[in-house]
């Protein structure tokens, strides 16, 4: 397959401003009217050409007459003399053979649509490129007992009786907008209704349509609208648009959920939450797509991309706003904390191997394969330190620029950094490096203390590692947030922000009487690696006395992965710093509980990989284990005492409930690490008597982890508890297969012949396949059977839903990380996916790539 190549953009040559769409829907065969009013863009002589993919062509008109056209290869060819037509095309199309999932398919019989990115050539014939804008009419007939419920985009304007137990409605979008964000729903809804005023004092029909049964389940996704609402009008001095705003929740998704104009679809697991099915963490999940798809009406509606390879424009800076939303609704420590987390484990690892790609891509095979981390993730660290350099008030001076220069255009990253520029008076030419330069920066600190002269010196020194494409790259602007402590006073000596421009640049601070400490990428201001050799008492002292709650954490994360590297290296294992330094924090009574649950978490295996020249699984499970016994026994009158204190008589969802919930089970997994004997007790008593999901599978995680007795019996009532309710149980299949049981590999195997384990749903799929491959111990066991579970369910799979397939390959194309023998069966799965026969672009791409 060929590739798509960033240099190659040209304008489109024909623009639609106008498409009047007529719908005559069925589940088995859905017949599709489109009127396009074209116009030649330029002095061209170039046909129209329409995209479309699996769509069975009924007729084509031009000015209301059949008219000459060609269809080959995915493209519709319709020679026009003038500079305007009225081009009529009639398609039929199938939603319940589309397993895809893209274009307008079934999901438990709704009727739904998701065109992003390329989905809507699979409803019409259109040129489906994101700097096309046409204002949309809909009009949509359907069986009225089967489809009460008839949406889409914009705002309603008709509905009606269509006779023989059919029936119709209208409705029109007035902005503009590209296909991507084109919706349809029909289904036996219903709807929690709501409204919002706005600043400017128009009031917005709220609606979140869901399935009867599901209703008392929305409130906390409609709680979170409107402060998400009420937040963008406060932060960025975005209101919204329309007169309706409706969410609709569907179980079978590729994606979390869609940002189309004013009709919203999700993934039902960010809807649907109640004490007894949610988590704190789903709670928050749902939050923060909610806000992130709402904040979409600005960045990336009102103002899109002009290509796919701006996709970071809307999807870094959207998640670069959910992020501080999520901030200000709780702590923003532990969110700082949580997204860093994410960065490391999902962005590092892609930055570092075969597919890595600047955030703003040069060229692509399949464009679903670019919804990254590094585009999503990465983006908004971008972001963020645009934010930094320049401060909360002339960003949002940039950002008001931004959305007032480019509303109801297609816009490029170039244009956003422009906007910053211009509103800010500050230089960013170095910075765009940011933009076009893949790998992750590794950063050298030393520091250096001059006692007659009281001047220490920072030196730093940049270092980007080669990535596929790109072997030179120049200095990059790296924002690092820098504060010295006196050792033995604690004092604070400087705090301040150094950018650092140079490939080496030092840094000297005066006035400093003792030997300072460093602080360093505070707030985790760069998305950097640091290496500063700090020694493991400058890194307890920061673990105990930064005043940076994320320092503090860093700083005792950072103790840990130097404590469990050096063991995995070298067998020995000092593990009393650490332990000396949880112990502080647990006796901290300072700290809130959400905060110490984080801190005292050891990285995971996978993060102390992420540290190795070669990942040798086996010895950091065994280094890891053996820390976490050390700390569960020597620690354990602390343990029993946080999880004492942090028992509740009754659920509540304040922030510190939360926390208390969060340490609690912290505290249960390292009383279980600790071999207590009562440990698998408390853990089976915490499961039966939970009042709420997050207690309960916390204990259940920890249960199915162990061989006690009570792993079984915990393991059964969850599933006769839930077995009908899909989103909790894909929590049954996640927690068996990231079990760190030797038997885990065979245990998943065999739950994908479970009766309700299926290839057809996509979390299902992420709840067990995803969830294993993340397993590094079980994954990676040495006789290759995870490889080649894996590359089976990437062969499957792909007969169906190509997206989901090739979201599985990336675990595979960590190859070069592991021993020669781990690496030769992982790179003979992957040649055995790319030589399979039919394989889709999506796979190829991933699968060919991960080979290198
Ligand atoms: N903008 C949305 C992307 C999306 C998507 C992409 C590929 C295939 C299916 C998809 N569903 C949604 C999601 C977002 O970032 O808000
Ligand atoms: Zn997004």
């Amino acid at each position: 397959p060929a590739a798509v190549l960033r240099e190659a953009y040209r304008e489109p040559d024909w623009l639609v401003p106008e498409i009047a769409l007529e719908f005559a829907l069925g589940p088995d065969r859905t017949v599709v009217r489109a009127t396009l009013r074209v116009e030649r863009n330029g002095g061209h002589r170039e046909p129209l050409r329409l995209d479309g993919e699996d769509l069975a062509l009924v007729g084509v008109r031009v000015d209301g007459r059949p008219a000459e056209h060609r269809y080959a290869d995915g493209v519709l060819s319709i020679p026009l003399g003038g500079d305007t037509a009225e081009v009529e095309t009639v398609v039929e199309i199938s939603p319940n053979s589309n397993s895809q999932l893209m274009g307008l398919y079934e999901s438990g019989g709704i009727l739904c649509t998701q065109c992003e990115a390329e989905g809507f050539r699979r409803i019409t014939f259109f040129p489906d490129r994101p700097d096309v804008l046409s204002s949309y009419k809909v009009r949509m007939t359907a069986d009225k007992a089967r489809y009460p419920v008839l949406l889409a985009n914009g705002d309603p304007v008709a509905a009606g009786d269509a006779g023989e137990g059919r029936h119709w409605a209208e409705w029109h979008d007035p902005f503009p907008k590209p296909c991507y964000l084109f919706a349809l729903v029909a289904g036996d809804l219903v709807a929690n209704r709501d409204q919002f005023v706005t600043a400017g004092g128009k009031t917005v029909e709220l609606g979140i349509w869901v399935r009867e049964g599901d209703l008392a389940k929305t409130e906390h996704a409609m709680a979170s609208l409107k402060a998400a609402m009420a937040w963008d009008e406060r932060v960025y001095g975005r209101e919204y648009d329309l007169g309706v705003f409706n969410i609709v929740a569907v179980s079978d998704f590729n994606f979390g959920a869609m940002e189309n104009k004013g009709l919203n679809i999700f993934n039902s697991r960010y809807i649907l939450a109640d004490p007894d099915t949610a988590t704190d963490a789903d709670y928050d999940a749902i939050a923060g797509v909610v806000a992130h798809e709402y904040f979409h009406n600005w960045s990336g509606n009102r103002v899109t991309c002009r290509d796919w390879f701006q996709l970071s424009l809307k999807e870094g800076f959207t998640v670069f706003r959910d992020q501080q939303f999520s901030a200000d609704q709780g702590s923003p420590a532990v969110k700082r904390i949580e997204d860093v987390r994410v960065l490391r484990a999902a962005q590092f690892p892609e930055d570092a191997g075969p597919l890595a790609h600047p955030v703003r891509p040069e060229s692509y095979i399949e464009i679903s394969n670019f919804y990254t981390a590094t585009v999503y993730n990465k983006g908004a660290e971008l972001i963020r330190m645009i934010h930094t350099i320049l401060g909360p008030d002339k960003f949002r001076a940039g950002s008001d620029l931004y959305f007032e220069r480019h509303d109801g255009e297609a816009a490029t990253c170039e244009d956003f950094v422009a906007a910053m520029e211009d509103a800010s008076g500050c230089d960013l030419s170095q910075f765009r490096l940011w933009y076009s330069q893949a790998g992750t920066p590794r950063v050298r600190a030393d520091l250096t203390h001059h006692a007659g002269d009281g001047r220490a010196h920072l030196e730093l020194a940049q270092e980007l590692p080669s990535t596929p494409g790109q072997d030179q790259k120049k200095p990059m602007p790296i924002p690092l947030k820098v504060a010295l402590f006196g050792e033995l006073t604690g004092e604070k000596y400087a705090d301040r922000l150094v950018v650092l421009e140079e490939t080496a640049q030092e840094i000297v601070f005066e006035g400093i009487g003792e030997r300072p400490i460093l602080s360093i990428n505070r707030d985790f201001s760069a998305p950097v690696v640091i290496e500063s050799g700090r020694s493991a008492d400058d890194l307890a002292f920061l673990s105990a006395q930064d005043d940076n709650p994320f320092a503090r954490y860093e700083a005792m994360q950072q103790l840990m992965l130097d404590t469990l590297v050096a063991a995995v290296a070298g067998g020995k294992a000092d593990h009393a710093a650490v332990i000396e330094a949880v112990r502080r924090t647990l006796e901290d009574e300072r700290l809130d509980a959400a905060f110490v649950a984080e801190a005292v978490l050891l990285p995971t295996e996978a993060f102390i990989g992420d540290q190795m020249l070669v990942v040798d699984p086996e010895a950091i499970h065994a280094a890891r284990e053996a820390l976490r016994t050390d700390l569960g026994q020597e620690l354990e009158p602390l343990w029993r005492s946080a999880y004492a204190s942090t028992a509740a008589n009754r659920f509540e969802t304040s922030p510190s409930a939360k926390g208390a919930r969060r340490l609690r089970t912290v505290a249960l997994g390292y009383l279980m690490a600790a071999g207590a004997e009562d440990a698998a007790a408390l853990a089976l008593a915490q499961f039966e008597g939970a009042d709420n999901m997050t207690d309960r599978q916390g204990a259940l995680g920890m249960l199915s982890n162990s061989d006690a007795a009570e792993r079984d019996r915990a393991l059964d009532a969850f599933y006769a508890r839930y077995r009908s309710n899909a989103l909790v149980l894909d929590k049954w299949f996640s927690v068996q297969a990231l079990s760190t049981r030797d038997d885990t590999a065979e245990a998943v195997e065999r739950l994908a012949k479970h009766p309700d384990f299926t290839l057809a749903n996509p979390n299902r799929m992420r709840a067990l396949v995803g969830a294993f491959a993340a397993n590094q111990r079980a994954f990676h066991q040495t006789d290759g059977r995870g490889y080649r579970f894996l590359a089976e369910m990437i062969l499957a799979v792909d007969k169906l839903n190509p997206q989901t397939a090739a979201r599985l390959v990336p675990p595979l194309g960590r190859w070069r990380r592991f021993d020669e023998a781990r690496a030769a069966l992982m790179q003979a799965e992957l040649r055995r996916v790319v030589e399979t026969k039919g394989l889709s672009k999506d796979v190829f791409e991933q699968a060919s790539k991960s080979l290198g």
